[in-house]
C-alpha cells in the first residue's frame, strides 16, 4: 500500500497502540497534522510545547506505556527541550516527533530550522533525523522499542517535511526494527551474586533502599515477597514512593534531604544497604564521604553505568529488578531482625512525630494540613502530580501512597511547571482515576496556560495550589543559608480563582483550616475540573533538611511547634 510519509507515521503509531498525541502544529509538521485529521489518533492541542512533553511524560509515568509528544521545527522543537530533559533525568519513556525543514534545505539556516537532534543529543536516550518516507515506520518502531526497554528514556524523531510528503510503500510486517541485536552478554556474575546472598544472610542492621526502578520493572509483588522473607525494613527515594505501601509497618518512609530523620539515621547506622532500582542521587546520600560508613552495599540496577558511580558497592547485580529479586529470593534466609527493627522504632520515637490532625487550630493554614487532608479525603487513592518546591516535599511527607505510580513528580531535573501538564497527561492515561495536581504558586505560573487545554478537552482533574506568596523552597534556602535575604523570592500572583473562572474553570480560595475538607469534597463531587487556591502560611519551611553537601545525619530539625516535623503513620 502506497502512502505519504505523514500517513505512514499515523498508521505506524496506530499499530504501536498509540491513542493519544500531545502536540502543537506548525509549517514543518503540517503534512502530519493533515493525516492526523483522518486517523483514529486523538490529538490533544496543548498551549505550549513544553506542556506537550510533560503531558506525554505524565502519561508514561501513570501507566508505564510510552507517551507521545509532537511539535513543529525550530521554536516548537526547542520549546520541548525542558520536557525532554525532565523525562531523561527520571528515565521516562517518551517519544517526541518533530517536523524538520525539507532535506534539501538542511544546514541552510532555513526558516525555523534548528539542529534539534544536536541540541537534544545529551538529553535523549536516542535521537534521529528521518529524511525518507520509507524509513519512517521502521524508525518509529525502533524509537518505541528504545524508549521503553532496559532503562527507559526519551527518544526524539525529527522528520523532514519532504519525507512527510513523499509516497512510500507501507507494510507493517516488513518494516521491522533493525536494531543491533542485544548482546547476549551473561550479566549474571556468580561471584557478585554469591557475595550479595552472603551479605543478605549475615547482616544484622540491614536497610533496603527502594527506588523507581522497582516500578519501572513492575516488580512490586516480588519486592513485597523479598521484604517479607528477608524481614528487612524499606526506605524509599522520592521517586520510589508507591513501590511498597506506605501503610506497611516495614515501610520506614522517605530517605534523603527531606526524608524522615529516623530513616536517615537508620541508614547511617546500618551494616548493609540493599539498593534496588535507585541511583544514589546526591539528594539521597548527602556527603558521600560520610554516607553509611559502616554499611556494606548491594546494588541491584539495570544500567551498568550506575554501578559505583556515586557510591562504591560491595556487590553489584546488573539486571532487571524483578528478575534479580526472583533469582535472589530462594537463597534468602528468613531472618528475625527484631532488635534492629525495635531500635529503628526508638529512633522514630525520638523524632518530633505527632499527628498533625489533632493539633488545635491555631488560625494558621499550613500546607501540611492541606496535603494531609487531601490524603484523608481521597482515601489515599488519588494520583497526585506535584510540581517542584516545598509543596512537593510536603506531599511526599503527608500524602501516604499505597499504590505504585500514584505519585508523579519531577525528581532529577526538578522542573517547575511540570505538575499541571503532567496531571493532564496522567488523566488521559488513567481516565477513571482521580487526578490532583498539587502545585506551588510559582510553578503554576510557568505552565498555567494549559488550563485552556483542560477546558478544550473537557477533562476532570483537580488543582490544589499551595499558595505561600513565595518561591518557597528558594526562600527557605535564603532563610537558612543567606540570612533571610529574600531576593527575588516574594511572588506576586494573580487571583488564581478568578483566573480559573476566566478560563471557564470553577475556582475557589481557601484560607482557613475548617474550609479545607469541604473544599476538597466539593471539588471531588464536581464532574468538571476545579481549582482550589489554598492560602497557606507564607514562611513555613520543610523539615528535616540535610543542607546540601552535609552528612545525612546532620539534619536541620524543626524548631519547637507550631507545627510538628512530620506526620505519624497513616
Ligand atoms: C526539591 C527536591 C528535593 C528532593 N529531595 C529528595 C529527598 O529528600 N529524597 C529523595 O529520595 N529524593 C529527593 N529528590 C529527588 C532526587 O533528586 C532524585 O530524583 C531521586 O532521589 C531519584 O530516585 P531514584 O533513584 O529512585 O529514581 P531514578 O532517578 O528514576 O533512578 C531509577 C534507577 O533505577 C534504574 N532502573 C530502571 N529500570 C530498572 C529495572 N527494570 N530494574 C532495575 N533498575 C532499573 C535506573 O537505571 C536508575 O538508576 C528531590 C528532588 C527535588 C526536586
Ligand atoms: C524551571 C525551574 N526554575 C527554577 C527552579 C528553582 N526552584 C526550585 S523550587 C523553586 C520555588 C518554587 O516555588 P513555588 O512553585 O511557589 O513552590 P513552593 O516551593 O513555594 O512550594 C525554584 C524557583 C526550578 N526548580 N525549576
Ligand atoms: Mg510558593
Amino acid at each position: 500500500m502506497k502512502l505519504t510519509g505523514a500517513q505512514i507515521l499515523c498508521e505506524t503509531l496506530e499499530h504501536l497502540g498509540v491513542r493519544h498525541i500531545f502536540g502543537y502544529p506548525g509549517g514543518a509538521i503540517l503534512p502530519v497534522y493533515d493525516a492526523l485529521g483522518k486517523s483514529k489518533l486523538h490529538h490533544i492541542l496543548v498551549r505550549h510545547e513544553q506542556g506537550a512533553t510533560h503531558m506525554a511524560d505524565g502519561y508514561a509515568r501513570a501507566t508505564g506505556g510510552v507517551g507521545v509528544a509532537m511539535a513543529t521545527s525550530g521554536p516548537g522543537a526547542t520549546n520541548m527541550v525542558t520536557g525532554i530533559a525532565t523525562a531523561m533525568l527520571d528515565s521516562s519513556p517518551v517519544v517526541c516527533i518533530t517536523g524538520q525543514v525539507s532535506s534539501k534545505l538542511l544546514g541552510s539556516d532555513a526558516f525555523q530550522e534548528v539542529d534539534i537532534t544536536g541540541i537534544t543529543m545529551p538529553i535523549t536516550k536516542h535521537n534521529v533525523v528521518v529524511s525518507k518516507a520509507e524509513d519512517i515506520a521502521r524508525t518509529l518502531r525502533e524509537a518505541f522499542l528504545i524508549a521503553n526497554s532496559g532503562r527507559p528514556g526519551p527518544v526524539l524523531v525529527d522528520i523532514t517535511k519532504d519525507a512527510q510528503q513523499a509516497f512510500a510503500e507501507f507494510d507493517w510486517d516488513t518494516c521491522l526494527p533493525q536494531l543491533p541485536t542485544k548482546r547476549l552478554r551473561d550479566n549474571h556474575d556468580q561471584q557478585e551474586f554469591d557475595r550479595a546472598v552472603d551479605l543478605l544472610n549475615t547482616s544484622k542492621r540491614p536497610v533496603i533502599l527502594a527506588g523507581r526502578g522497582i516500578m519501572l520493572s513492575g516488580a512490586m509483588r516480588i519486592f513485597d515477597q523479598f521484604v517479607r522473607t528477608s524481614n528487612i525494613p524499606v526506605a524509599m527515594t522520592l521517586l520510589g514512593i508507591g513501590c511498597f505501601p506506605a501503610s506497611d509497618p516495614m515501610n520506614l518512609g522517605m530517605m534523603g534531604m527531606h526524608g524522615e530523620a529516623w530513616v536517615n539515621n537508620a541508614i547511617q547506622e546500618a551494616d548493609l544497604l540493599i539498593a534496588v532500582g535507585m541511583r544514589f542521587d546526591d539528594r539521597v546520600t548527602g556527603d558521600l564521604r560520610t554516607y553509611a560508613r559502616n554499611a556494606r552495599k548491594i546494588h541491584i540496577e539495570v544500567d551498568r553505568a550506575e554501578i559505583n558511580k556515586n557510591v562504591k558497592v560491595d556487590a553489584a547485580i546488573i539486571g532487571d529488578a524483578g528478575e534479580t529479586l526472583a533469582n535472589l529470593l530462594p537463597h534468602v534466609h528468613e531472618r528475625d531482625h527484631g532488635a534492629w527493627l525495635a531500635h529503628i522504632k526508638e529512633l522514630k520515637g525520638d523524632s518530633a512525630v505527632r499527628d498533625i490532625q489533632s493539633l488545635p487550630d491555631s488560625g494558621h493554614l499550613y500546607a501540611a494540613h492541606v496535603i494531609n487532608d487531601l490524603w484523608k479525603v481521597t482515601n489515599g487513592g488519588a494520583i497526585v502530580v506535584t510540581d517542584v518546591g516545598q509543596h512537593q516535599m510536603w506531599e511526599a511527607q503527608y500524602y501516604h501512597h499505597d499504590q505504585p505510580r500514584t505519585l508523579i513528580t519531577s525528581g532529577g531535573l526538578g522542573t517547575m511547571g511540570f505538575a499541571l501538564p503532567a496531571a493532564i497527561g496522567a488523566k488521559f492515561a488513567r481516565p477513571d482515576a482521580e487526578v490532583w495536581a498539587v502545585v506551588g504558586d510559582g510553578g503554576f505560573q510557568m505552565t498555567m496556560c494549559e488550563l485552556a487545554t483542560i477546558v478544550q478537552e473537557k477533562i476532570n482533574i483537580n488543582i490544589a495550589i499551595i499558595n505561600n506568596g513565595f518561591l518557597g523552597m528558594v526562600r527557605q534556602w535564603q532563610e537558612f543559608f543567606y540570612d533571610k535575604r529574600y531576593v527575588a523570592t516574594p511572588l506576586v500572583a494573580p487571583d488564581f480563582a478568578a483566573l480559573a473562572n476566566a478560563f471557564g474553570i470553577r475556582g475557589e480560595r481557601v484560607t482557613t483550616r475548617q474550609d479545607v475538607v469541604p473544599a476538597i469534597e466539593s471539588a471531588r463531587d464536581s464532574d468538571q475540573a476545579v481549582l482550589l487556591d489554598f492560602r497557606v502560611e507564607q514562611e513555613d519551611s520543610v523539615y528535616p533538611m540535610v543542607p546540601a553537601g552535609a552528612s545525612l545525619h546532620e539534619m536541620i530539625r524543626r524548631p519547637n511547634n507550631p507545627l510538628v516535623e512530620t506526620a505519624t503513620e497513616p
